[in-house]
């Protein structure tokens, strides 16, 4: 049977060959929700440690924005997904957002 696709016989040199694009989870400042609450959500969501967690809220908190993490794409937007949940149940109005890497 003929293959499909790539045939060719160095699939590891062949330019067409591509990974998946990483993508960034990135944390967006706000004026309402509190800084002891972003630092739980970094920690119960992305598992950083409380030293880590206050270096990427205060990041946020002073630039405006912060990464939080680099993944596949799926990976990335369901960790952004459970974050936004945990400050929606809270009333807060925290966002995350993902997008790619250049
Ligand atoms: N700016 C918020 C405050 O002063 C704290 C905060 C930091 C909120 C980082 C969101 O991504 C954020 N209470």
């Amino acid at each position: 049977m003929p293959m499909a696709g790539n045939t060719t016989l160095k699939p590891t040199t062949n330019p067409k060959v591509e990974r998946p694009r990483l993508y960034k989870v990135m944390l967006l400042n706000d004026d309402y929700t509190p800084r002891e609450f972003v630092i739980m959500v970094l920690k119960a969501v992305f598992r950083m440690s409380e030293d880590t967690g206050y270096r990427v809220m205060m990041t946020a908190h002073k630039l405006g924005t912060s990464v939080v993490m680099v993944a596949a794409r799926d990976i990335a937007e369901t960790k952004a997904q459970e974050a936004v949940d945990l400050a929606k149940a809270a009333d807060f109005p925290l966002m995350f957002t993902t997008e790619p890497e250049e």
